[in-house]
C-alpha cells in the first residue's frame, strides 16, 4: 500500500475514533456538569471490593470452563479523570489496573476483601468511576467475565478528614454485558493535607484509545 493510502486510513481511524467515543462522552460530561457539584481540593478516595458474583459464567452467559469454576483474575482502578469513557484504552489501559485477586476453579461468589486508594490533588471532580475488570484465565485465550463500573459523585460530599469519614452502603455494581453478575463494593472519601497528596494519572497514552480497547 502507498504511503498516502496508509496515511488516509490512519486519518479516517482517528476521526472515527474521536466521533464514536468522544461525542457521547462529552454529552454525558455536560449533563454531569449541570447535575453534580464540582469538588475541588485535596482528597483521598478508598474503594473496598468485598466479593464478585460471577455465577460461574463469562460475559457470554456460558460457563467459564466446561469443568469446574471460573479461574478469575480481578483488577480495579479508581478513575478520577475519565469516568464517562468506555473501558479500555479510551479511559484507563488495563495494564494500569491493580490486581486484587487471582485464583483457579473458584466458587461462584469469589471472596476478595481488598481496599485500594487514589488521591485527587487540586483538580476539580464531579464524578469518579470505580472500575473493576474480571477475566477468566484459560490456557489459550483469556475470556472476559465482565467489566463493572459504578460512580461516586459530588452529591455525596467528601468528609472533612479520615477520622470522620464513613463507608458508603454496599453497592451491588452490575456487569456491563451481564447485569446479573455483580461486584460488591463500598467507598469513602475525605480531605487530606496537601503535603500528603500523591498525584497520579490514568496513564492513558496518546493512541491508547485506538489500539487497546
Ligand atoms: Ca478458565
Amino acid at each position: 500500500m502507498s504511503a498516502l493510502g496508509t496515511t488516509s486510513i490512519l486519518a479516517v481511524l482517528l476521526v472515527f475514533g474521536f466521533v464514536s467515543g468522544g461525542l457521547i462522552d462529552l454529552g454525558q460530561d455536560a449533563l454531569d456538569a449541570a447535575k453534580y457539584p464540582l469538588i475541588t481540593g485535596f482528597y483521598r478516595i478508598e474503594m473496598h471490593v468485598d466479593r464478585l458474583d460471577t455465577q460461574g459464567k463469562s460475559h457470554t452467559g456460558l460457563s467459564c470452563d466446561p469443568i469446574g469454576g471460573c479461574d478469575p483474575k480481578i483488577k480495579a482502578f479508581i478513575d478520577t479523570e475519565t469516568p464517562n469513557r468506555d473501558f479500555g484504552g479510551d479511559s484507563v489501559p488495563y495494564d494500569n489496573y491493580i490486581v486484587l485477586y487471582e485464583g483457579n476453579d473458584s466458587e461462584k461468589v469469589v471472596p476478595i476483601g481488598k481496599t485500594i486508594s487514589r488521591d485527587i490533588c487540586g483538580k476539580g471532580v464531579r464524578k469518579v468511576a470505580m472500575r473493576v475488570r474480571a477475566m477468566d484465565k484459560d490456557t489459550v485465550n483469556d475470556d472476559k467475565i465482565d467489566n463493572y463500573k459504578c460512580f461516586i459523585t459530588g452529591e455525596n460530599a467528601p468528609a472533612a478528614s479520615a477520622d470522620t469519614a464513613e463507608w458508603s452502603a454496599e453497592i451491588a455494581c452490575p456487569g456491563e454485558d451481564r447485569p446479573t453478575s455483580k461486584v460488591f463494593l463500598k467507598y469513602r472519601w475525605y480531605a487530606i493535607p496537601e503535603s500528603t497528596c500523591r498525584p497520579s494519572s490514568n496513564g492513558k497514552g496518546l493512541f491508547s484509545g485506538l489500539l487497546s480497547r
